[in-house]
């Protein structure tokens, strides 16, 4: 318990608690049949035991790994089900393990759904063990108005691992535990309280907002054509043409280690450990790279385009005769100040009326193909720290393949040829054109990626998967849209009324519950 106290004081730092339970794990390990036998003689009451699981339809578990070695760490028994787990394995579980509470993990919003569809199971069957909600698109507001109220047991959201300790202990001790839940009641009113008054935004209508559709001058505007139409793979891409491109700053965090690389590393508090991380990742990834422990797979390819409204109609060929797919977009209905445009990603993309030839680019890349076989090797060995790094690094190269196949496409469509960027330009985007990606906050509808797969033969080309609320598989994959024009940029959609909703489920083709489904947290309703 000293290292869990230690790490809750912030006198500890999270690689060092993970790095600390290898050699925990190792000694049990060696100790466990002595420790049985005494077992057996004076039973000893455990601290508690908790059931972990990232929901149905999603696949990543960093985060979840993280809090388990920092719970066992604390003399928890945790059983972690793994990824994508239905609700009635866990329920299931829950029993058979005698769990004191449930953790659900989730990375992308359509999760939220899913963590909600847990909570009203666990009601219908008369659960009372708390649950606890996890993962980077949860927060205590969603947890307290869209979870909470589904389940008549608590249900705590949880930031991070260094609280993950605080709440379980208080939640197993039976002195703290009423005035724990209690003001966990409170504040979850509060929240659902202030939700409720808040109401929604004052919005445009999505006919007032695409009269403010960003203004771009296609008159005088002159597309290149890419180096080829259709669809190129790349497999097994070297490792080592990526290292280069990795931004190391997401990597601190993933270890709760607030900073930007490289000022980090001399960091008057974090600098020394974080120093330590960062050589035990060049250690691992050396490895990686030398003995071809992950293979990089991607499929892009560039075809001609028109918008039409909000959508993009991408076509086969130059001549432009034989559609291919449509992609919609979603449009910013919030009021602006004069001079600011309520964009949507189609505006980047000149319209029929306009004349101009233009182009969309498309992607998908992954670095995930053995990150999971090679993660588990270490397990073997009871070394979470090494596992969690090799994911963790999956991840940071999945990222770099995408900002070196961008710099790539850039190039093979002609407007990046002159481009003379270092590492840094390009982890702060000085370049010219966009690469979003379905469920970013520029285009917030994950289903989209659907149709990517499709135009892309994603699955076929470079064996990522996606799942049933659109999450790839292999985890480490990053997929989205290229455009090229000097005007586009990043933004988000934000907050959308009824009226779009209607008006998208009907360009979409698919029910007004789907497209609320779908993109719910959005919804300004
Ligand atoms: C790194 C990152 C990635 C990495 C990998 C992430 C991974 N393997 O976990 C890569 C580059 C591969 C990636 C890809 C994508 N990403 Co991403 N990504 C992030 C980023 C920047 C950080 C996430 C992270 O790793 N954090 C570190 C880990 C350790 O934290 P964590 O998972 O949150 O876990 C901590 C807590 O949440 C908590 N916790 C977690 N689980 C549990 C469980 C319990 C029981 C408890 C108690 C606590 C707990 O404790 C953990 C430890 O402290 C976030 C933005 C952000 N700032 O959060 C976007 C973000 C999560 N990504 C996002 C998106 C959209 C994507 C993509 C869909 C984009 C795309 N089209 O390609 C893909 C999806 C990948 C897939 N396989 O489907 C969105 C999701 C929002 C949404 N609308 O769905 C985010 C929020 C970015 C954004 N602002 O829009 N991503």
């Amino acid at each position: 318990n000293i290292v869990g106290d230690l790490f809750g004081e912030g006198k500890m730092f999270l690689p060092q608690v993970v790095k600390s339970a290898r050699v925990m794990k190792k000694a049990v390990a060696y100790l466990l049949p002595y420790l049985e036998a005494e077992k057996a003689k004076s039973p000893q009451k455990e601290a508690g035991r908790v059931l972990m699981a990232t929901v149905k339809g999603d696949v990543h578990d960093i985060g979840k790994n993280i809090v388990g070695v920092v719970l066992n760490c604390n003399g928890y028994v945790v059983e972690d089900m793994g990824v994508m787990v239905p609700a009635n394995r866990i329920l299931e579980k829950a029993k058979e393990f005698k769990a004191d509470m449930i953790g659900l993990s989730g990375l992308i919003t359509p999760s939220l759904d899913e963590m909600m569809h847990v909570a009203k199971e666990m009601d219908r069957l008369e659960f009372k063990l708390p649950l606890l909600i996890g993962g980077a698109t949860t927060s205590k507001a969603h947890t307290a108005v869209k979870i909470a109220n589904h389940y008549n047991g608590p249900v705590l959201h949880v930031l991070d691992a260094s609280k993950a300790v605080g709440v379980v202990r208080d939640l197993m001790s039976d002195k703290r535990r009423p005035a724990f839940l209690d003001k966990n009641e409170q504040d979850q009113q509060t929240l659902r309280e202030s939700h409720a008054l808040r109401g929604s935004k004052p919005l445009k209508t999505i006919e007032e907002s695409r009269q403010n559709r960003t203004r771009i001058d296609w008159t005088n505007h002159s597309t290149l054509k890419p180096d080829f139409i259709g669809t190129k793979t790349l497999n097994n891409f070297p490792l080592e043409d990526l290292v280069p491109y990795i931004d190391w700053s997401p990597f601190f965090h993933a270890w709760e280690m607030r900073g930007r690389y490289p000022a980090i590393l001399d960091d008057a508090i974090v600098g020394s450990k974080a120093r330590e991380l960062f050589e035990d990742a060049q250690k691992q990834l050396k490895d990686i790279v030398l003995n071809r422990r992950f293979t990089a797979r991607a499929v892009y390819g560039f075809f001609p385009a028109v918008s039409t409204g909000d959508d993009i109609v991408v076509y086969q060929d130059a001549d432009r005769s034989k559609a291919l797919t449509t992609f919609h977009t979603l449009r910013q209905q919030i009021h602006k100040p004069d001079g600011q445009f309520n964009h949507a990603l189609a505006d980047f993309i000149a319209p029929q009326e306009s004349g101009v030839e233009d182009y969309i680019g498309m992607f998908a890349v992954t670095t995930g193909h053995g990150a999971d076989e090679h993660a588990s090797e270490f397990l073997k060995d009871h070394d979470d720290y090494s596992s969690i790094m090799a994911k963790a690094l999956a991840d940071r190269l999945a990222e770099a393949f995408a900002e070196c196949l961008h710099e790539r496409v850039r190039n093979e469509w002609g407007y990046g040829k002159k481009e003379q960027l270092d590492n840094e330009a390009l982890i702060r985007e000085k370049y010219q054109g966009i690469r979003p990606a379905p469920g970013y906050p520029a285009c917030p509808d994950h289903t989209e990626k659907q149709l990517l797969w499709e135009v892309l033969n994603v699955e076929n080309q470079t064996g990522m998967k996606l799942t049933e609320s659109c999450a790839m598989w292999p985890a480490a994959s990053v997929s989205g849209l290229y455009f090229s024009h000097p005007q586009s940029k990043y933004f988000a959609v934000g907050k959308i009324n009824k009226d779009q909703i209607k008006d998208y489920a009907n360009r979409k083709s698919i029910s007004v519950d789907d497209a609320e489904k779908w993109l719910s947290p959005w919804l300004n309703y």
